[in-house]
């Protein structure tokens, strides 16, 4: 592979053009100036048989996925991403959401796919002075993935049985792609089928057929790893419960006050729609479970364990709460939090059942998934209403944000209290148990600050001159926002109109009507909590435990 790019260079610079032989793709005959060398051709061979380990792994997985034989994550992909995701640390973690938002985890896919290629032509590239070499070298790669299965959460060792079969076949397809020596091996047989038959430079192949075959590798695999995910099929036992779950009514509704919303166009609406809410967990895979097995357990220092099962817990005297979910990686102005009424049974009923022991202040609720959360225990069993919630906006919770069964905890980040798909709480101190991101930089502690944030104008919009509506969302969850202001070009702080307030829990929408005359302007905003406490100007960054600092904008006035 390095080989023809360096070629491919090289012909460049010499003002011959790669295109030019693509173009005549099947016409020219092949030209001495046309064919790579053993090393291009080597990576190939090693792109192949990465194609084939993988491919096969993931058909496997797939099948072993659809037939319930797995506990883990048996497809290599999904397990290498997933420990990739675990040991990122804080800066990249900061720095990925930052950059990529929501889509990070299509990045980390991409990101997954370059490494695996350029791993494979590698191993290719050591195949062509020694097979041997490049045995041991994709024996050891796929050992490394087969340690990531194993580490991944609920890992049984049949979850080791796809990759070590897709091992063995990668391994089988580089020997004997590789076996034929310099000038006949794969691309004339193996890989590309009908290819480089003229065989006019032994140890070449014509770079038509090294682009093509690559091409054909790489497709191949991708392929492979579709159809592993379309016969793992495992959304649809999930998507089934989903669909015939009927949301339970609660005896007192939570009443959106009027006037919460000011219907500003451009804010954030108040109750935030659940297929625009925003998304953060570091499951690579969207767990799908099946409430029929789901179940949660109550461990660690209780009086006695508990297991709850579905029909159980929705058997329960549900309540509805609103409260505005957030996450702790959110920059100032940023839009990872929403608003929604989350339907549960209270987190203190179950505790009461269980009968927590002296001692305990923590609770750590855990994923199917194995991602963890450190929660205060006062948090759980005080009169904030923690729930266990089963529904959002009164639709069953979607995959995506926890279906069957997530924590909502009122206060505090998302990390540290809103365990999606959870499946045990322990009983434990801050002593003994972290959650999965304290480890990793951040804080055990997670409580809310107070923040609050310009919807619109749009920073470094053009607005024009006259009655101009700045207006956006601030929030102190469980304190309560009193009051938001407005500091235009540094001048006097100015008080906003704030929407109706519905409970200390939530956000409140705020306006204010900005008389704008024509020339630049910077606008700055501070919410005031409930407690009489503004909002500090110190910039602080996310990590460890919350971002501060007042959102501000500029915009052109015409
Ligand atoms: N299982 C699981 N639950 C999780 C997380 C996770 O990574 N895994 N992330 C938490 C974080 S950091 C946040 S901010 C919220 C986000 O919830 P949402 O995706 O429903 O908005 O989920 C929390 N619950
Ligand atoms: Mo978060």
């Amino acid at each position: 592979m390095l080989a023809a790019v360096v070629r491919a260079a090289q012909d460049h610079s010499r003002g011959r053009t790669v295109v030019r032989v693509s173009l005549n793709r099947g016409a020219a005959p092949d030209r001495p100036g046309d064919r790579v060398g053993p090393a291009a051709r080597g990576a190939l061979v090693g792109l192949a048989a990465g194609a084939v380990t993988v491919g096969v792994a993931e058909v496997l997985a797939g099948v072993a996925q659809r037939a319930a034989w797995t506990g883990g994550t048996p497809s290599p992909i999904d397990a290498v991403g997933g420990a990739f995701v675990d040991r990122t640390p804080p800066w990249l973690k900061d720095f990925a959401v930052t950059t990529f938002g929501t889509s990070d985890k299509i990045v980390l896919y991409a990101g997954i796919v370059v490494t695996l290629v350029v791993l494979a032509c590698g191993v290719g590239l050591v195949a062509v002075r020694t097979v041997r070499g490049a045995l041991v070298a994709l024996a050891l790669l796929v050992g490394v993935a087969l340690a990531a299965v194993l580490s991944r959460p609920h890992a049984a060792v049949t979850d080791l049985v796809p990759l070590l079969l897709g091992g063995l076949a990668g391994m089988w397809a580089l020997s004997r792609w590789s076996a034929g020596g310099v000038g006949t091996g794969v691309v004339g047989t193996g890989v590309a089928g009908s290819a480089s038959r003229t065989g006019t430079t032994p140890g070449t192949v014509s770079r038509r057929v090294l682009v093509g075959s690559g091409i054909a590798a790489i497709v191949g695999g991708a392929a492979a790893v579709a159809v592993g995910r379309l016969v793992a099929g495992s959304a649809r036992a999930g998507a089934a419960a989903r669909a015939a779950f009927v949301v339970p009514r609660v005896a007192t509704p939570v009443v959106v006050p009027a006037g919460a919303d000011l219907g500003i166009a451009g804010v954030t609406p108040f109750v935030v729609p659940n297929a625009d809410f925003y998304r953060i967990d570091t499951a690579l895979v969207v767990p799908q479970v099946d409430p029929a097995t789901w179940s949660l357990r109550v461990t660690g220092l209780v009086d006695r364990e508990i297991t709850l099962d579905w029909p159980t817990l929705l058997a329960k005297p549900m309540q509805e709460s609103m409260v505005t979910l957030m996450c702790v990686s959110n920059e100032v102005g940023g839009t990872l939090n929403g608003n929604a009424v989350w339907t549960g049974w209270p987190v203190r009923e179950l505790l009461r059942e269980a009968g927590v022991r002296d001692g305990a202040d923590m609770v750590l609720s855990t994923s199917v998934d194995g991602f963890t959360a450190g929660t205060p225990l006062e948090a759980l069993t005080d009169d904030r209403n923690a729930l266990l919630v089963v529904a959002q906006n009164g639709q069953p919770l979607l995959p995506e944000h926890g279906f069957p069964v997530r924590l909502v905890v009122p206060g505090l980040y998302g990390y540290v209290s809103a365990t999606k798909w959870v499946t045990e709480l322990k009983v434990t101190t801050f002593a003994a148990d972290q959650g999965y991101w304290t480890p990793r930089g951040w804080s055990a502690l997670g409580p809310v600050k107070t923040q609050s944030r310009i919807d619109v104008p749009r920073d470094g919009a053009t607005v024009a001159a006259g009655t101009v509506a700045v207006a956006g969302v601030a929030w102190a969850q469980h304190r309560g926002i009193a009051g938001v202001q407005v500091q235009v070009d540094g001048g006097p702080w100015v008080d906003a109109r704030l929407g109706a307030d519905a409970t200390s829990d939530a956000w409140r929408q705020w306006v204010y009507e900005w008389p704008a005359t024509s020339g630049r302007h910077t606008i700055g905003i501070r919410a005031i909590d409930a407690t009489g406490q503004p909002q500090t100007a110190e910039l602080a960054p996310p990590a460890p435990n919350g971002a501060t600092g007042h959102h501000t904008i500029t915009v052109t006035v015409s």
